[in-house]
């Protein structure tokens, strides 16, 4: 993955600013690479530092970090072919059971994810999906609330790293499980939506094992000159596709082993 950086300071600042102002008042925006072609990966990530630290300034503490794009389906939907990363920040959580406002939201997709929390740090290169499981204090369920910033959901990877993967919101609850004691290549995950089944996976489908994913994202934080610290609440990408919601829709991600997750769109 090309981390070259072809972006000065106030390109930096400039895109930082505009995809802050179309995630704050949820207006879609052209991807950044119509005007910058030349942008890299390395300028989506620098992007997406400032944006952190921005969030940060406003007095709001990390949760964690998300891994995107890490399931062929995803990939395909998307037509993109490495994953990426991007931050969680404790004003996207919301709890098991909730309403989820969508006034605040462009387009927002939901789609289900196996979450790890860590109990020690975890740092790259050549972290792999033992030590993952190694520094897992447990797993739950949880279901990611997508946003992607960008009209008609037209991006390239570049841009939806800037866009901090396009991640809006996060649900997590069900039961928390020690990952030692479950298959996590085989775990069943149906998505209901208004009581249809709407999308249904195996968790297998994120690079193999959900614990694969988080390795990934380790590593890329090597890249970025970063470490993930234990206490860490980590996503490790859809299992499915990610499906749209509207207001009035109910939302439940039922998973096998790890019970389930359930949300309104208002
Ligand atoms: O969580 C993810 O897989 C990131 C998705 C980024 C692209 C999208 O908006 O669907
Ligand atoms: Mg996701």
């Amino acid at each position: 993955m090309s981390m070259e950086l072809t972006l000065d300071h106030d390109a930096v600042v400039r895109l930082c600013e505009r995809i802050e102002g179309a995630q704050l008042r949820a207006h879609a925006i052209p991807k950044l690479t119509d005007e910058y072609p030349g942008m890299t990966i390395g300028d989506g990530y620098a992007v997406q530092l400032a944006l952190r630290q921005r969030w940060l300034a406003r007095g709001v503490r990390q949760l964690g970090w998300k891994a995107g794009l890490t399931s062929r389906a995803k990939m395909k939907q998307m037509g993109v072919d490495v994953p990426s990363i991007g931050f969680l920040m404790f004003d996207m959580f919301r709890s098991e059971g909730s309403e989820i406002g969508t006034a605040d939201l462009v387009h927002p997709r939901v789609e289900c994810e196996v979450a790890f929390v860590t109990k020690a740090e975890l740092r790259g290169p050549g972290c792999t999906g033992a030590d993952v499981l190694e520094a897992t204090d447990f797993v739950l369920p949880a279901v990611e609330v997508i946003d992607s910033r960008f009209s008609g959901f037209k991006f390239d990877l570049p841009s939806v790293v800037a866009d901090n993967g396009s991640s809006a919101r996060f649900v997590a609850g069900g039961r928390a499980r020690i990952a030692a004691e479950l298959d996590l290549r085989t775990l069943g995950v149906v998505l209901e939506k208004n009581g249809e089944q709407v999308a249904m996976g195996a968790s297998g489908a994120v690079l193999g094992h959900p614990a694969e994913a988080v390795a990934m994202l380790v590593n890329i934080l090597h890249e970025l000159g970063e470490t993930l610290p234990a206490g860490s609440f980590v996503m490790s990408g859809g299992i499915t596709e990610a499906v749209a919601v509207k207001p009035g829709d109910n939302v439940i991600a039922r998973f096998q082993e790890l019970g389930s997750v359930a949300m309104r769109f208002v």
